[in-house]
């Protein structure tokens, strides 16, 4: 399983659009009922390389996993959108914003204001949050426990207040204990987000849309990491063969896709940073947290190479690109021996000895 990803914003914004973009899937756009479920694969430049140079039987990559669901307009009252409950597990939110103009399609407010979106979609998660809140409250209350559930309905209490204030529960300063007494509800606004501008051709064309200084200026404010993508210009092209896409990149100068854009900014949004192990059978990217060190980093391929760690084989990804083989890297000493402290670094290929 991958880095799960829920993806959320107002009706009409494009999040069907950018899912399939992102994970090739089809939707059912109209029938607006379930969350759409698709895996992305994490491009990664330095694998195929790797990959050419090993020719291996199996190659996997990074894999993110994103929900998509229906859009509701949320301002008939602070109702909460019943189709969040489907990203509540979610490590990382995407929320998509729309800026494209589409007269066919117009928005639910008949105009485009991202940053008004982009507000909305905020108290819509902070309703939801609330009402869970008071839900939990509530059940303790009328219940027979309420002496033995004290302490969390005290934390509770402070989230209320927080949420109230329209403010984010990631925000709040508790202590570990009280962070351990919610850690079971999945707040959505305690999660990590990131932002998808969704623009049209010529806005691309021109990196101009209604609202954007505006726009931009309070995501700064608000540390949010986002990007700029047109999901129907780049499906569209995605659809070409090969020469013609080209040509159309070319054109509208996209250099990059939307996922590996997007994997980017998720990665960097989340501290994490990939690994690599290497051999004629595998070629594998895995995603760790940025600081973790190369025993636990074993961990995360199995527990009996954590347990039996000896050393780690590492080399970076830069030596193995600048010289063209493992074994002169290992000739000319680029390949270090490490112990089970040394910190795992964004690019490392690593070969982990251990005993079992
Ligand atoms: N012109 C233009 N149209 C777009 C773009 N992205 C999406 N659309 C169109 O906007 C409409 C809505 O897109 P969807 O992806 O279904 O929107 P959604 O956010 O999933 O909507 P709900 O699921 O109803 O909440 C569709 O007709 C899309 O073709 C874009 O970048 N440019
Ligand atoms: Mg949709």
């Amino acid at each position: 399983m991958g880095l799960t990803c829920g993806i959320i914003g107002l009706p009409g914004v494009g999040k069907s659009t950018v899912f399939s973009l992102l994970t090739g899937e089809d939707t059912n756009s109209y029938k607006r009922k379930d969350a759409n479920l698709g895996i992305a694969r994490v491009p990664d430049e330095r694998l195929d390389f790797l990959v050419e140079l090993y020719k291996p039987r199996k190659v996997v990559y990074a894999q993110m996993d994103f929900t998509d669901i229906p859009g509701l307009a949320s301002s008939s009252g602070g109702k909460a959108n019943p189709f969040l409950q489907h990203v509540r597990g979610s490590e990382l939110l995407i929320q998509v914003v729309r800026a494209f103009e589409d007269e066919t399609y117009p928005h639910i407010y008949e105009s485009i204001d991202p940053l008004r979106d982009y507000d909305e979609t905020k108290m819509e998660l902070i309703f939801s949050d609330l009402d869970l809140v008071e839900k939990r409250i509530q059940r303790i209350e009328s219940g027979k426990k309420k002496k033995e559930n004290l302490e969390e309905l005290q934390v509770l209490f402070k989230c209320k207040e927080r949420l109230e204030e329209e403010l984010p529960i990631a925000g709040l300063d508790l202590t570990s204990e009280e962070e351990r007494l919610i850690s079971g509800f999945d707040f959505l606004t305690a999660r990590p987000m990131i932002v998808v501008i969704n623009v049209d051709e010529s806005q691309f064309r021109q990196q101009e849309y209604p609202g954007k200084e505006e726009f931009e200026e309070r995501l700064n404010a608000d540390q949010m990491h986002y990007i700029v993508i047109s999901a129907q210009i780049e499906s569209e092209i995605n659809a070409l063969e090969e020469g013609d896409r080209m040509v159309f990149m070319e054109d509208l100068r996209i250099e990059e896709s939307g996922i590996s854009r997007l994997a980017k900014a998720a990665y960097a949004r989340l501290g994490l940073i990939s690994f690599f192990t290497v051999g004629e059978d595998e070629v594998k990217a895995w995603t760790i947290t940025d600081g973790l060190d190369a025993r636990r980093a074993a961990g995360k391929i199995h527990s009996d190479i954590e347990r039996g760690f000896i050393r780690a084989e590492v080399t970076s990804f830069s030596h193995i690109a600048a010289e063209g083989l493992m074994s002169k890297c290992k000739e000319k000493g680029l390949t270090r021996l490490e112990g089970k402290d040394y910190i795992v670094k964004d690019g490392d290929i690593i070969t982990f000895r251990f005993n079992v």
